[in-house]
């Protein structure tokens, strides 16, 4: 067949979901490249998939099922066939069931691919066979749950709205490697004269891009943002006629203010008191300041708060009903397509025991559990590599009674702890429907070429699973392109003001817009900001403290560049680029300790030691230390990678990680 370019879309758990396109003869991927066409991303997209073809055909790629044959964790696996396979898993999970109970079965996933029937479907599975049911909430439910609490489920800004706003306040996100969609508008919005601050616990690449970057003792953000607040309150930014109409509680809040001096958030943060009131002043002045409210404040032990506190500076300034001004904090373009469609909650028949994602290491490793999991299904995530506690959860992976099944494209860190591998396929293989969270163009992406080998999808997968496991409904007997059509066809609110021409683009595979909601209707029990939420013990946002610990410096996990999360490691081009394994350390620090830049180092506290090469760097406050990417063990210098420095303590709401909020000391290897 001739080579075409076909169009396809980023499976990522990345904001943008960048519009694709590949070039191929049906057989194989020859190059990828973005669509032109896009009506967000335009064409650009970043390093990692501008090679997506070489993900796609690697070498390392798994193509059949595989069974262990050596020890777990050795790598020592004979390919089977998927009948085999099939046959093992079912007839383990049966007479497992017999036993136990379906609830010692654990699914384990996150977001390995973003697009909708994909990431979700393995739920409806699960809900079926009542398995125990998963809490996924390793990345930012705090920041939801903060949200929720003041704003609900209001979307606040849309990206494109930062061609509107005046003043940008990038807080917590290192949009150069993680939000590249929102780095453009940035960069244009610089271009007209406006002015970018970056708060932050050390100076990323992203503050190249700023006029002015703060960096705070981490998790301290609540202080600066109550204290700006404080700053507004004395200098007359409030709009009082805005909080009236939309804000619930703004008189108490407001009366709350008076302790907030600079100098008190200056004593907690380590920011300046003048560096916040020229903060607070230059957001006071601005007629629409936007803020880019990233996750990273948000994993801390007082998380949720700190987005409450956050979040209430656009609602005591009114920037909220002005257009670019408000949080761009909440994109969700998913319930444009009802998400129980797959997730069939109505497959649920009996309450069932729930298990946090980040205790994943207690829950495979406790003795004390009234009903110990004894199977464990891992898809679209690598938790040996990206969940808090890395030696428990290891431990746990290595148990002999715990049969793992991994269904992946690569052999993973969790892979090689697997009794059957399945094989996955990758976005290019299958179909589904793309609802991005940090842009509202959804699409609809058709398989490009054939599944490699004997990979199969997500859906296809666990429809062979059902059949072997007997489940009657014919929910799993139907394609995945059957499914997406049905979901495509299910009215929904969202999509009913798409013109004929927006769902005849949208059929044919093109990226389309939906409308934004309007930002001024708040979404919570009383239509307004709920300044003051009553439901909550501390009604009013007030600044309380993360966890610290008691060893001297504070751990901070940051982005990569060149890989996301533990993916694209597989590529030899980007994982050389990212370099070693490196901890980011001050000057003071290092100096005080007699380590030099580039010395080996051992990273400490009570859950484990890992081993670094030290990067000594002006970048980074002194009492901070950083850690940029998610390396596999393979990759690590002592068998254990940084989230074995990191407790499985949940933040204050959304049980979520609190993957920045760990202490450590360091000390020179010899
Ligand atoms: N290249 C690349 N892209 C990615 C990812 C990746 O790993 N690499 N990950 C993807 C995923 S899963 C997600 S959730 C998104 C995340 O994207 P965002 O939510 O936008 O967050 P990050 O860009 O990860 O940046 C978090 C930043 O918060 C900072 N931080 C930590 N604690 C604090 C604090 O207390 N206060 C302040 N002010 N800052 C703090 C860290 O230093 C870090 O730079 O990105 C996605 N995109
Ligand atoms: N140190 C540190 N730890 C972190 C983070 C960090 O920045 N630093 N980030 C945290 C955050 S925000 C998050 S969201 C989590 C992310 O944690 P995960 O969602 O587990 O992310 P990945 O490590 O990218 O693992 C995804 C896996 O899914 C596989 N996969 C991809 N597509 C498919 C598919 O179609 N089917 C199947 N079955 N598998 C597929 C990939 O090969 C990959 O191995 O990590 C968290 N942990
Ligand atoms: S990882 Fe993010 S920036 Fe890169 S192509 Fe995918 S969606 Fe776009
Ligand atoms: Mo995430």
């Amino acid at each position: 067949m001739k080579k075409v370019w076909k169009r396809s879309a980023c499976p990522y758990d990345c904001p943008d979901a960048c519009g694709l396109l590949m070039e191929t003869d049906g057989q194989k991927v020859y190059r990828v490249k973005g669509d032109p066409e896009h009506p967000v991303t335009r064409g650009f997209i970043c390093r990692k998939m501008q090679h997506y073809e070489k993900t796609i055909h690697h070498p390392d790629r798994i193509l059949t099922p595989l069974k262990r044959r050596g020890r777990k964790g050795e790598g020592d696996f004979v390919p089977i066939s998927w009948e085999e396979a099939l046959c093992e898993i079912s007839m383990r999970w049966k007479s497992l069931i017999a036993d136990y109970g379906s609830a010692c079965i654990l699914p384990y996933s996150y977001a390995g691919v973003e697009h909708l029937i994909q990431n979700k479907c393995g739920e409806a599975f699960f809900n079926y066979l009542g398995a125990s049911a998963l809490e996924r909430t390793i990345c930012s439910k705090a920041k939801t749950a903060g949200l929720n609490q003041i704003i609900g489920s209001t979307q606040g800004l849309n990206l494109s709205e930062l061609d509107n706003s005046d003043l940008i306040v990038i807080w917590g996100s290192n949009i150069t490697a993680t939000w590249l969609h929102a780095l453009e508008k940035v960069v244009q919005a610089r271009r007209r004269g406006v002015k970018v601050f970056l708060i932050e616990t050390y100076k990323t690449p992203a503050s190249r891009y700023a006029d002015e970057t703060i960096t705070l003792v981490p998790g301290t953000d609540g202080a600066l943002a109550l204290s700006m607040a404080h700053v507004l309150k004395a200098n007359h930014y409030l709009d009082k006629a805005f909080m009236t109409d939309y804000v619930a509680g703004w008189e108490p809040f407001i009366e709350s203010l008076d302790p907030y001096t600079p100098s008190w958030a200056s004593s907690i943060t380590g920011a300046e008191a003048e560096v916040i009131i020229r903060l607070a002043r230059a957001y006071g002045e601005a007629k629409a300041p936007a803020i880019i409210y990233g996750s990273g404040m948000s994993r801390h032990g007082n998380g949720a708060m700190t987005t409450r506190c956050i979040t209430a500076l656009p609602a005591i300034t009114g920037a909220f009903a002005r257009k670019g001004g408000g949080i761009l904090a909440n994109i969700s373009t998913s319930p444009a397509f009802n998400p129980d469609s797959i997730r069939r909650p109505d497959f649920i028949k009996k309450a069932r025991r729930s298990i946090n994602m980040n205790q994943i290491g207690d829950a495979l490793t406790s003795t004390d559990m009234d009903a110990p999991i004894k199977s464990l299904y891992v898809y679209n995530s690598n938790p040996a590599d990206i969940a808090p506690s890395q030696k428990k959860v290891l431990e746990g992976l290595q148990r002999e009674d715990l049969f793992t099944v991994v269904h992946e494209r690569f052999m993973t860190d969790t892979a090689l702890y697997a009794d059957v591998i399945l094989p996955a396929d990758t976005s290019a293989e299958h179909g589904d429907i793309v609802t991005p969270y940090g842009n509202l163009a959804v699409q609809q992406i058709n398989p490009v070429i054939a599944p490699l080998g004997e990979c199969k999808s997500n859906w296809d997968t666990f429809c062979l699973l059902a059949d072997a496991m007997g489940f009657e409904d014919d929910f799993f007997k139907q394609s995945a392109e059957a499914l997406k059509a049905k979901m495509i066809h299910e009215p929904n609110a969202w999509r009913n003001e798409w013109r004929t021409e927006e769902a005849a683009a949208f059929n044919e595979g093109r990226a389309v817009l939906l409308k934004f909601p309007d930002p001024v209707h708040f979404c919570t029990p009383s239509g307004k900001i709920e300044l003051y939420n009553e439901k909550l013990p501390e009604p009013l946002p007030v600044y309380i403290e993360n966890f610290g610990g008691h060893y001297p410096l504070r751990l901070v996990v940051a982005p990569s560049l060149y890989t996301l999360n533990s993916t694209f490691n597989e590529r030899e081009a980007l994982v050389k680029e990212r370099g070693t394994m490196r901890l980011l350390i001050s000057p003071g620090d290092a100096r005080r300790r007699g380590i030099q830049d580039g010395d080996k180092i051992d990273a400490f506290n009570d859950l484990a030691h890992v081993h670094f090469y030290a990067a000594v760097t002006d970048a980074v406050p002194s009492g901070t230390a950083v850690a940029e990417g998610v390396y596999t063990l393979r990759q690590s210098i002592n068998g254990l990678t940084v989230n074995a420095l990191l407790s499985q303590k949940l933040t204050d709401y959304g049980r979520a990680a609190t993957l920045c909020d760990n202490t450590i000391d360091i000390a020179p290897l010899s």
